[in-house]
């Protein structure tokens, strides 16, 4: 039994878990740093603790201090939400430590999953498709170069400690090999103090199709079904949906027995996703696994009816899955825009300041998961995250209809969002058609 959950985190994802705490009768406590004193989710609260300055490294990334916050708070458990400390090992052992319960899956899931090759060699082992590539690291251009002419160019090289697209770079030929190992290497090791990298086959304009499970500690692993993440720019998302348009039968078959495979592999236990690659002619290839709640995670909570956030309460207090897998139907459509305080016009740059004037659409169909009020700060130290947008229906054509009408009715003054973007995307006749891939917004699908 839980009695108290801290969240980790600020925003709207702070908020959504105060919500889905209150619905179990469980008390709450929020950490805020300087930035965030008077921010929405210090309200939603029970209680709040202050955990330091505003940049992140000094408190909500500050490990010690979060765990002081969840004495001074009195709480038993923590939910570390999505970003800052939700996939670090760390963390996760930091509270066991302390005898606090983690709402998340064991450390030693996520340093699995965080090892991206370890990841891959995990999945291909449980008969998961991976994309053809080095087993293992390589420790220099010569290697990679002999990596690549095994499996063919175009390769791509990424970081062993990576995620998300950083430390990432496409080679064409033998020539481009030792710049290019050089690059991603230095970036990687920034990034994540670690610059080994390891080398796939390189996939034309990709989808990025995820798939939604969870496990409980009894062992039982069911799927929540698909979501359509193709729509991202520098590897952040912009547009979500479920079911993924155009998926053949056969692939959404092969993502979800894949996930499930995998899942039970590594004998997983709460919320996690599994990403994939699919290509033109249907092959899928596991990408990487995140141990978290997704950002996303409302278009699956919209088409299956299930609240994943109560669940992860109940399963990391121990109790079996309320769900069976029969139960779990993919019934409605749904699809959800993020509304950042980024400025489209000028290469999506943060526009920190202060909201002004906000109106929010709502109605049948809709549903905001919002961090943010008039008078609400933007702060350049943290995601600038204002809002998710939910639609739902019937039909991927009700959904899109709801959200094309509520994109039209916000309205957000002070700062510049990422509104105008996403009418654009709402209005293009490919997307409408669901002829998505990862590449669209690079190659300008949604200019002007
Ligand atoms: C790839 C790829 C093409 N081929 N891997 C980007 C984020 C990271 N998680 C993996 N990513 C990619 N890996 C191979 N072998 C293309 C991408 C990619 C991408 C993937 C998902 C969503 C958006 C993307 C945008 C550009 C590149």
């Amino acid at each position: 039994m839980i009695r108290t959950v801290l969240v980790a985190n600020r925003g709207e994802i702070a908020r959504r878990v105060f919500r889905a705490c209150r619905q179990l009768g469980i008390k709450t406590v929020a950490v805020y740093s300087e930035a965030d004193r008077d921010a929405l989710h210090v309200r939603d609260a029970d209680r709040a603790v202050a955990i330091g300055p505003a940049p992140a490294r000094e408190s909500y990334l500050n490990i010690e201090r979060i765990l002081e916050a969840a004495r001074e708070g009195g709480a038993d458990a923590v939910h570390p939400g999505y970003g800052f400390l939700s996939e670090n090992w760390r963390f996760a052992e930091a509270c066991r430590r302390a005898g606090l319960l983690f709402i998340g899956p064991s450390p030693e899931a996520i340093k699995a999953m965080g090892d991206k090759t370890e990841a891959r060699r995990l999945m291909a082992a449980a008969g998961v498709p991976v994309v053809p590539g080095s087993a293992e690291t390589v420790v220099d251009a010569g290697e990679a170069e002999i990596a690549a002419r095994d499996i063919g160019y175009p390769v791509i090289l990424k970081a062993a400690a990576g995620g998300g697209g950083i430390g990432m770079a496409r080679v064409d030929g033998p020539k481009a090999m030792p710049t290019a190992f050089a690059t991603a290497s230095r970036r990687a090791q920034a990034a994540f103090g670690r610059g080994d990298l390891y080398v796939e086959k390189y996939l034309d304009r990709p989808r990025h199709v995820e798939v939604q499970i969870f496990g409980d500690a009894a062992g039982t692993v069911v799927h929540l079904h698909e979501r359509e993440c193709s729509i991202q720019r520098r590897h952040q998302k912009l547009v979500e949906e479920s079911p993924a348009p155009n998926l053949a039968p056969a692939v959404k078959d092969g993502l979800t027995r894949a996930a499930l495979a995998g899942t039970r592999a590594i004998g997983y236990v709460n919320a996690g996703t599994l990403e994939f690659l699919v290509d033109a002619a249907g092959g899928y290839y596991f990408l990487e696994m995140n141990t978290r709640l997704q950002v996303e995670h409302p278009v699956t909570e919209e088409v299956t009816g299930l609240d994943l956030v109560v669940e992860q309460l109940r399963v990391a207090s121990g109790e079996r899955l309320a769900w069976r897998q029969e139960e779990i139907v993919q019934r409605r459509a749904a699809i959800e825009c993020r509304v950042y305080a980024e400025d489209p016009a000028k290469g999506f740059l943060p526009s920190p300041g202060t909201v002004g004037k906000l109106a929010l659409p709502s109605g049948e169909g809709i549903r905001i998961e919002s961090g943010v009020e008039a008078g609400s700060a933007v702060s350049v130290h943290y995601d600038p995250l204002l809002f998710k947008l939910v639609a739902s229906g019937a039909t991927r054509a009700e959904a899109l209809a709801r959200m094309a009408e509520a994109l039209g009715a916000c309205v957000v003054e002070g700062v510049r969002t990422t509104l105008p973007f996403l009418r654009q995307v709402l209005a293009n006749p490919e997307f409408v058609a669901g002829r998505v891939h990862t590449q669209m917004i690079e190659q300008g699908a949604f200019n002007g």
